[in-house]
């Protein structure tokens, strides 16, 4: 029996603050250079050890095989405006050298039974303790707006029925997933539009404060 779960999930902790600010950093850094940045906002939790339990007896996980077992005890999330999005952040993610990707799931071309659509990153990331460095495995899951907004209901609906959704429930559950879907296709082909439109705005901001500012100065 694990008896000190705070122990077992400090370097977890640990992976998923440093992770958030290192993918967040991806999204200023974008900002910084003037440019349109692929990843929206980055959210990340460590699994609350209830679901880990579960999970364990769900998936027969031995309490010593957790750690190379459990993939998401980590979990990150990123939002992206566009499908293209998506992939543009997994070859971000496939160059950096400070995480090995283990494996890769793409939820989006393959949709799960439910609908459910994402793209599944499983990483290992070395987190330094004061014992030493501990390689610790996390889940980046990848997603647009539309899909998150999708799952994230379809989850809480799931909390409710604990699976088992009515018929017309699961079916209605699937014709939205494609809608969505049917969302973001539609705004990948007016991508450009809307792109130049959003670096028109950003970059009409900042002309506008510019103008306030200079304004103040020769008052
Ligand atoms: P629940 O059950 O959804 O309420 P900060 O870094 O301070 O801005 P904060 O508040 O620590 O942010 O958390 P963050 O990063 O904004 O978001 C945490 C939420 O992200 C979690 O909420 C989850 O809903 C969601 N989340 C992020 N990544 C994952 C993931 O990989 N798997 C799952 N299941 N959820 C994820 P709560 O409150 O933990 O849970
Ligand atoms: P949480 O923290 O509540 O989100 P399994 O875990 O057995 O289902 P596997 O193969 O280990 O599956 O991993 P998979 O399918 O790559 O990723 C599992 C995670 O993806 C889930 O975590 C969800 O966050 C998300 N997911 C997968 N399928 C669905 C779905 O149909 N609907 C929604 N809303 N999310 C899904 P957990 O374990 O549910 O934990």
């Amino acid at each position: 029996m694990i008896e000190d779960w705070n122990h077992v999930l400090l370097p977890y902790k640990q992976a998923v603050s440093e992770l958030k600010i290192k993918l967040r950093g991806i999204r200023e850094q974008f900002q910084n250079q003037n440019e349109r940045a692929p990843i929206e906002f980055v959210t990340g939790r460590v699994k609350p050890i209830d679901s880990i339990q579960e999970k364990m007896q769900r998936r027969h996980v031995a309490e010593e095989r957790l750690e190379q077992d459990m993939e998401d005890i980590a979990g990150l999330r990123i939002m992206c405006q566009f499908v293209e999005d998506i992939y543009q952040v997994v070859d971000l993610l496939r160059k950096r050298t400070d995480l090995k990707i283990l494996e890769e799931r793409d939820y989006i071309h393959n949709e799960k039974p439910s609908g459910y659509r994402s793209y599944h990153i499983v990483i290992e990331y070395p987190v330094q303790l004061i014992g030493g460095e501990k390689k610790i495995l996390a889940e980046i899951q990848i997603r647009t707006l539309a899909m998150n907004f999708w799952a994230t209901i379809e989850h809480s609906l799931n909390y409710k029925y604990q699976g088992e959704f009515p018929e017309e429930l699961s079916e209605r559950l699937h014709r939205a997933a494609e809608a969505a879907f049917k969302l973001d296709t539609e705004m990948s082909e007016i991508r450009e539009e809307i792109q130049e439109a959003q670096h028109l705005f950003s970059f009409g901001k900042g002309e506008i404060v510019r103008k306030r500012n200079q304004q103040n100065k020769d008052d």
